[in-house]
């Protein structure tokens, strides 16, 4: 026939095909959402992972392809970029230790990708997560609706996970959000975290609410002490696929968003945790809520700590 349709199904590309990176892919492909392709710098194991994931398609009952691969060419035309590539924490590391290493590769990573895919929409994981989705959105230059980074989608679950095995309740049933940056100084808002609607507040006593908000604070590091090779994977793939669903399928989901900043929150020019509506074209819109005078000095000092690891981050990029 001379029929000259194209089939384009989305895609998916992964910079870091690390623990993060592999677990994102298989979720992206087992939920059937997008066509996955895993790159990393290391030869021949994205390779591996693709084809061990391909071998479970029959099985899984999907039919989504995963390449893997070492060459950007490859990842051209993706509607979504990931980047999860860097060095995880080690025992006893903070986030910010990671700062130095990771901003180089992230850099570089994300502006392969954005010449490959210019119209991608970039979702940062590489940590420390709010420095790294700055410097990504510097060296993009994507406006600031199209680049956005993952923390407060998984330091939610981690709290909303600690507030149900309190109350030995579902975990589906308990809402929370969790702003500002990922690290020590996050914002869990106990105000707003219901079960089933109903407000912990009126559940639990505000001794026991303190303590899982600092072991929300701590889970990063909690596992991390645990595991002694590498950090958390499963819950931070779940979380940046959810992000990726919203905006392929365009839910609207007001989910909380490492965003840049233009005056929300009387922030401007940082990246930090705020709620966001992911839809099709990435940020649709920043929530702006009525924050108390302890949430507001918390979120300001949470952007101070973020604040001076981006100018440690730009001494280290403009020094070579
Ligand atoms: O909430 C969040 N944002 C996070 C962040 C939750 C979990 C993990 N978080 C961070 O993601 C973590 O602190 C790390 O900075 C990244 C990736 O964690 P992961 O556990 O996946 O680390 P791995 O398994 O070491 O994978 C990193 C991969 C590895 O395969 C490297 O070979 C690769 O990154 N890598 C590169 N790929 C491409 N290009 C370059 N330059 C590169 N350098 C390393």
């Amino acid at each position: 026939s001379s029929s000259s349709i194209v089939c384009s199904l989305p895609r998916v590309t992964i910079v870091g095909a690390g623990r993060v990176g592999s677990t994102l892919a298989q979720r992206i492909a087992e939920k059937n959402l997008a066509d996955v392709v895993l790159l990393d710098i290391v030869e021949g194991m994205p390779q591996g992972l693709a084809l061990d994931l391909t071998e479970a398609k029959g099985i899984e009952l999907h039919n989504r392809q995963i390449i893997g691969t070492n060459n950007y060419a490859d990842t051209s035309g993706s509607q979504i970029v990931v980047i999860t590539a860097g060095l995880p924490r080690k025992p006893g590391m903070s986030r910010d230790d990671l700062l130095k290493t990771n901003a180089k590769i992230v850099v570089e990573a994300a502006k392969k990708a954005i010449a490959h895919s210019p119209n991608a929409i970039f979702i940062v994981v590489t940590n420390p997560l709010d420095v790294m989705t700055y410097l990504a959105w510097q060296a993009t230059g994507l406006p600031r609706d199209r680049i956005m980074g993952m923390a407060g989608v998984l330091d939610s679950a981690r709290f909303e996970t600690f507030i149900a095995l309190e109350l030995g309740v579902l975990p589906a049933d308990v809402k929370a959000m969790v702003l500002g940056s990922h690290g020590d100084l996050m914002v869990p808002l106990s105000r707003y975290a219901t079960v089933n609607g109903i407000p912990i507040t009126e559940l639990l006593d505000a001794a026991t609410i303190e303590r899982l908000v600092e072991r929300t604070r701590n889970g990063g590091a909690e596992i991390v002490e645990l595991m002694q090779t590498g950090g958390a994977f499963f819950a931070p793939a779940s979380a940046t696929s959810v992000m990726v669903e919203s905006i392929l399928l365009n839910q609207s989901r007001l989910l909380p968003v490492a965003a840049y900043l233009q005056g929300e929150y009387k922030l401007a020019d940082i990246v930090i945790g705020v709620p966001c509506r992911l839809g099709c074209g990435g940020i649709e819109s920043i929530l702006q809520l009525n924050l108390t005078d302890g949430e507001k000095a918390a979120l300001q000092a949470s952007a101070q700590s973020v604040r001076k690891n981006i100018d440690r981050a730009q001494e280290i990029l403009g020094s070579n």
